[in-house]
């Protein structure tokens, strides 16, 4: 029997009868480097000017663009990847609202440019919020939304003079309407005696700091002319043969040769084909499995794929997961095994970088997962870097892939071109990690006020994973939990309600879980739950914002997930893995701080209870062999 499903077509319902989005161009693989491939990255110093004029317009009214950044007026020194808004000394810059001017010369080697067999493309890994980009003085693409990748060709533009250094310029506005995702307003202030003059302030509906500038590595890589343009691999297995779906999409001829070959860790060849879509069999299949589910999680195979022409060959390798994922009424199942997600909330957040990539913070932070014993976590509340989803593949750590719809508070969001955008995201999102085994679920939202709206509209988004939508409210329960795969719950029993009140956790918690499944049978996640805790404030009693407050609320909630777990509850996600910054606020003490580390990683005392019941729970429901090595100390 052919076991876990290609054929199951899952629905997302979005919030409207229109919207209509047409197919993204291009596969967006992620650049890597072969014997046909060559990448060149640009990260390091960029010169750097904040549009500080009133209407932030100067830029393009001057056409900084034609020239170098340091001919048009002062520039100063930012790091790329980097937030630029912890960078200076200048409150200005922390809270700036508009455009910045990014720019750096770059030498092309020699090669590419006179290669006219050459493409050479330019790509950004990810810039907040909307960016315009341009090459020697030329646009060359323009990308609305932070989180994702965009990227432009540019061969015939750097061939016309090759004499030239390539000047690149990027301006991003981290500007947001009440259409982008996420969604925000821009308020002026008009009474001249309380405000000066021009005085407007950013409103936002979600709890983190809208940091901005390039967050992620801007690099120029190469492909042949014909090229392999996309791979789409769906997996399954049956007994002990894994089956290996896959698509390849060719630009550039109408006809070439493929050889698609999938190797093992230690390379060698376990199945090929030379057929551009087609099924591979793997027998005594390695499946991929989770971290602490298996003595060998995150297997991963090579899948290489060559295309020839008679005068182009292109070369490109995707590290391929052999994994399951089901979702019955009471059960998550990876590989047809019950998997329970004990694991964590996130933020791309640090000191200093903001949101920007830095391998330092990232390795650490797996460090800190895998010491704790999670085995998941949730891209709280945006696509996170797809290094980062590599690392998940390669550790066996589980993912819910969350898009950056969050804070969707204002009546006025839920229009027809919020509405087509939230479905561009939610395709660049899929397009970008259909092929990760990490990711085993969309999520589509956080916690809208989708009460406030009509569902009407249907789209498919992806076949091979559940979808889900992170909610808080009873009010807009009903408008997403019928579509929906799996339920993913906020609360926040004794901190937002009932404060101080740890006592009514139990009542309040099982009383959740009950109405929630009572009413839908499926699955449920608690997606969130937390408090603030100031680390080395103590108390005894406990009191809010305390270690102790934190530590009581955490077992008071974990008590109720070791009734529910046995019945269908699937999985509990801490809020906060770190403390992280927003934006300035009566309820925030520089920043959120319900992580059970603190924002330079270092742990609370309630890291210490989580990680206890973390490997319980791992020794409990992962399977794990006597031979895994098990924290005695614990
Ligand atoms: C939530 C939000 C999250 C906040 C958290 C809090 O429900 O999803 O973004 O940071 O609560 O701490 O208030």
């Amino acid at each position: 029997k052919l076991r876990g499903s290609f054929a199951v077509l899952r629905v997302l319902w979005l919030l409207s009868v229109f919207g209509t989005v047409l197919p993204l161009d291009g596969g967006m693989l992620f650049p890597r480097e072969s014997s046909s491939r060559e990448v060149k990255e640009l990260n390091g110093l960029w010169d750097f000017r904040a549009d500080g004029s009133p209407n932030r317009n100067e830029g393009f009214e001057k056409a900084w663009y034609k020239r170098r950044l340091a001919e048009t007026g002062p520039v100063i020194e930012m790091p790329v990847p980097a937030s630029y808004n912890d960078i200076t000394q200048d409150p200005t810059l922390r809270d700036f609202i508009g455009w910045v001017w990014y720019e750096r010369e770059v030498f092309v080697p020699a090669r590419w440019i006179s290669d006219e067999g050459t493409r050479v493309i330019l790509r950004v890994g990810s810039a907040h919020y909307y960016s315009i980009v341009w090459v020697n003085g030329e646009k060359v693409t323009e990308h609305e939304g932070g989180h994702l990748p965009f990227e432009a060709e540019i061969s015939s533009l750097i061939r016309r003079d090759p004499t030239k250094p390539c000047r690149i310029t990027i301006a991003v506005n981290n500007t947001l309407t009440l259409e982008t995702l996420p969604p925000g307003t821009i308020q002026y202030m008009n009474d001249r005696t309380r405000y000066p003059d021009g005085f407007f302030v950013q409103n936002i509906y979600f709890d983190f700091f809208n940091y901005a500038g390039i967050h992620r590595p801007v690099l120029l890589y190469t492909t042949p002319k014909v090229y392999v343009d996309d791979i789409i691999v769906e997996t399954n297995f049956m007994d002990d043969t894994g089956l290996v779906r896959y698509k390849v999409s060719v630009q550039g001829a109408a006809t070439a040769t493929l050889k698609v070959t999938l190797m093992d860790k230690d390379g060698h060849c376990v199945a090929s084909s030379n057929t551009p879509s087609g099924v591979l069999k793997v027998v005594d299949v390695k499946l991929w499995w989770p971290y602490l589910m298996h003595e060998n999680p995150g297997y991963l195979y090579s899948m290489e794929v060559r295309q020839h022409t008679s005068t182009y060959e292109d070369v490109y390798t995707l590290p391929v997961g052999i994994r399951t994922v089901n979702v019955t009424k009471t059960q998550f199942l990876v590989n047809n095994k019950p998997f329970y997600f004990h694991g964590v909330n996130k933020h791309e957040d640090s000191d200093i970088r903001g949101k920007g990539l830095d391998w330092a913070l990232i390795v650490k932070d797996f460090n800190l997962i895998k010491w704790l014993g999670a085995n998941s976590f949730r891209t709280s509340h945006y696509p996170y870097a797809e290094e980062i989803l590599q690392m998940c593949d390669r550790h066996g750590i589980v993912v819910i892939d969350e898009c950056p719809g969050v804070g969707i508070k204002d009546i006025r969001s839920f229009g027809n071109s919020s509405l087509s955008h939230h479905l561009v995201v939610m395709d660049e999102l899929v397009r970008r990690d259909k092929n990760h085994p990490s990711v085993v679920m969309w999520s589509v939202a956080n916690e809208p006020a989708s009460e406030m709206t009509l569902i009407k509209h249907t789209k498919a988004l992806d076949h091979t994973r559940p979808v889900t939508y992170i909610t808080d409210s009873n009010y807009a329960r009903d408008k997403g939990a019928p579509f929906v795969d799996v339920v993913c719950v906020n609360s926040y029993f004794s901190w937002y309600h009932d404060p101080g009140h740890l006592e009514v956790i139990p009542i309040q918690l099982n009383a959740q879980f009950e109405n929630w499944y009572g009413k839908y049978k499926k699955p449920i996640i608690q997606s969130e739950y937390g408090a603030d805790a100031l680390p080395g404030l103590h108390m005894d009693p406990p009191m809010m914002f305390t270690e102790e407050y934190q530590n009581a609320l955490l077992q008071s909630y974990h008590d109720v997930f070791d009734q529910k777990r046995k019945q269908y509850v699937i999985g509990e996600l801490i809020w906060n893995f770190a403390d992280f910054m927003t934006a300035q606020a009566i309820h925030r003490v520089v920043g959120n701080k319900k992580g059970i580390f603190t924002r330079q990683r270092q742990p609370k005392a309630a890291a210490f209870i989580l990680r206890k019941r973390y490997w319980r729970l791992a020794n409990e429901t992962g399977r794990l062999p006597p031979w895994t090595k098990y924290p005695c100390s614990l």
